[in-house]
């Protein structure tokens, strides 16, 4: 079993404790494991071997045991056993938005139904609405819920997808002859989801890494292979393609394969405009007089007059244009961000005590960290009473003291933006704190309207300084964003000067790369944060500024890479 794999059982494991009416913290327990085995960026095989499995962030003893009966008999005595109490199709409608644990329990035992096509049909003939608790309403926001599955995208997340290609450029490396190996396609270009695995080698003889690419562990058939190109399926249904070149064409090659098509299109324009042809394999003088060969990138945006383009900006969106112009942002690196301004502890859900955290962060170049544990209403992350809140400070106080200059401990607080849009803790007490980040956790399903007013209310809360993760979608497991009004959403962001998040988790990645550019088109300061609940989460840094990159920030836009002098002004003047 591979760390997908595993991570996907632990998922299964979690849906159906909850639908059997297990208490939370267990199945959270499962959630937090599969999460972290799935961004964990190691074979979990090697780590078995050496007997660390403890030693992955969400692992205990309960679960490692779990882990290491799976790998030795590829099965597990209690899943078979849950699997008999609840029947394991009912944990697949938990991917139906609106529909949770406890509906999914009482529709089955009620209606005797375990199947989403079932479950249709019932909804259909008005058998859900008169079940207790349920009514006209519920029933048909589980129809919508059907037909936005139907919807989805069957599309890899960044964060997935990403130790994968790592995994496989390792092994490639190793083959001999192959001189270079890289990303290529949407991950290259950090998209938040791809379709799937593009990876360019660069070798003068393709067989051998060609060979090695085929043979890699856990693939379950060949697509297809020939002289440039092979692309396989792996046993849980990822696709990849390599593409292999000489590596005195490793730039015409890296430049085509990394798209997007979009771009290439219109820089095989240009090309044209100079009497040029680019294709997958050359660089071509169309007066037929010879080759331009580019074994980098940079030159094959020379030749065409052009300055180098980062890849995230290849989407045709102006990028062209703007490199023409010379007038292509100066884009924000993680080198740029000094501060982390949502991170979690062990007063909340994290993992680390604020000292640990802090240092974690202080290593990583940080040198403002904001504490912005749940708050009250958020039962299930243990959030925090006012009353914890004070003796919260003293902890940070003392840390504070511990580690002098070095970093600012900022005491904030993730501030639960609750249904009927009223924020969890009074005014007064808000004003207090160093900084506030609210956020939308539950009830995502409301009504446009209802749920716009929600955050708006919230955007204009004067002691509100970041929206945290603003649409609440999620990519892992892949669940629409709330159906918010972005045009006023924006526009109150505008007016109150909030700050709006681009949450790094690659399960978020919120703000995305379209609405965050828009937000900067606005003068909304945008905030880049990790929501870390566990030092390996500070390295998922790299995917939000990936996601800034997309939207062609600067660091003069994201409040993150200002001096501290200039952010902790700004959170003051807030109040
Ligand atoms: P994905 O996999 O859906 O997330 O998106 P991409 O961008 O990785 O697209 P994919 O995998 O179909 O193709 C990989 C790269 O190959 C793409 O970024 C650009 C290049 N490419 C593929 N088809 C074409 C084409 O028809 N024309 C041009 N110019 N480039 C193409
Ligand atoms: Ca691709
Ligand atoms: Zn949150």
């Amino acid at each position: 079993m591979n760390n997908r794999q595993l991570s996907d059982t632990f998922i299964l494991i979690a849906n159906l404790s909850e639908i059997k009416g297990e208490i939370i913290y267990k199945t959270l327990a499962y959630r937090k494991a599969a999460e972290s085995l799935l961004s964990l960026g190691r074979d979990v095989n090697e780590i078995w071997k050496e007997g660390q499995l403890e030693e992955i962030p969400g692992v205990g003893k309960a679960i490692s045991e779990k882990i290491d009966e799976l790998l030795r008999t590829g099965s597990l005595e209690f899943l078979e056993k849950l699997e008999k109490e609840v029947p394991p199709a009912l944990a697949g409608w938990l991917q139906v938005p609106g529909l949770g644990p406890k509906k999914i329990a009482l529709i089955w035992k009620e209606l005797g139904i375990t199947t989403l096509p079932e479950l249709e049909s019932a909804a259909r003939a008005g058998k859900v609405r008169s079940l207790p608790g349920m009514g006209e309403k519920s029933e048909a926001q589980i129809l919508a819920g059907i037909e936005s599955l139907a919807r989805r995208s069957g599309r890899l997340p960044l964060g997935v997808a990403y130790p994968l290609v790592q995994g496989i450029i390792a092994a490639l490396l190793k083959v001999p002859g192959v001189r270079e190996a890289a990303p290529a396609g949407s991950l290259r270009r950090m998209r938040p989801t791809v379709g799937d695995l593009d990876i360019l080698a660069a070798a003068s003889d393709s067989g051998p890494v060609m060979q090695a690419f085929t043979s890699l562990p856990g693939v379950l058939r060949v697509l297809g292979r020939g002289e440039t190109k092979a692309s396989i399926e792996f046993n849980d249904g990822v696709r990849a393609q390599l593409w292999v070149h000489p590596p005195e064409r490793f730039g015409t090659a890296l430049q085509y394969a990394t798209g997007s098509k979009d771009h290439n299109v219109r820089l095989r324009e240009l090309a044209l405009e100079k009497h040029l042809s680019l294709s997958e394999h050359a660089l071509l003088k169309t007066d037929g007089s010879g080759e331009i060969t580019c074994a980098t990138e940079p030159e094959v945006y020379a030749a065409l007059g052009l300055p180098w383009i980062p890849p995230e900006l290849r989407e045709d969106r102006g990028e062209i244009q703007a490199a023409k112009a010379g007038k292509l942002p100066k884009l924000i690196e993680v080198a740029d961000i000094h501060a982390d301004l949502h991170v979690h502890s062990t007063w909340s859900d994290g993992q680390l005590s604020i000292l640990e955290m802090a240092r974690a962060a202080q290593r990583r170049g940080m040198r403002v960290i904001a504490f912005a544990d749940h708050s009250v209403s958020l039962g299930v992350a243990n959030g925090l009473s006012v009353a914890r809140h004070k003796e919260q400070q003293l902890e940070i106080a003392a840390a504070q003291n511990v580690l002098g200059e070095s970093i600012r401990i900022l005491h904030a607080t993730e501030l639960e933006i609750k249904a009927d849009g009223t924020l969890d803790y009074p005014d007064e007490f808000l004003a207090g704190l160093d900084l506030v980040v609210a956020s939308l956790h539950s009830s995502l399903r409301q009504p446009r309207e209802q749920i716009t007013a929600r955050l708006i209310k919230a955007i204009r809360n004067p002691h509100v300084d970041i929206i945290g993760h603003p649409t609440g979608r999620r990519l892992i497991p892949e669940q629409e964003g709330a159906d918010l009004d972005m045009d006023a959403v924006l526009a109150a962001a505008a007016e109150s000067g909030v700050a709006l998040e681009i949450n790094s988790h690659p399960s978020r990645l919120d703000l995305d790369d379209v609405t965050a550019r828009r937000a900067r088109d606005l003068g909304i300061p945008i905030s880049i944060n990790t929501d870390a609940h566990a030092e390996a989460d500070l390295e998922l840094l790299n995917f939000g500024v990936a996601m800034a990159r997309r939207a062609w920030l600067e660091p003069k836009d994201v409040i993150n890479a200002w001096p501290a002098k200039k952010l902790l002004g700004w959170l003051k003047q807030r109040g």
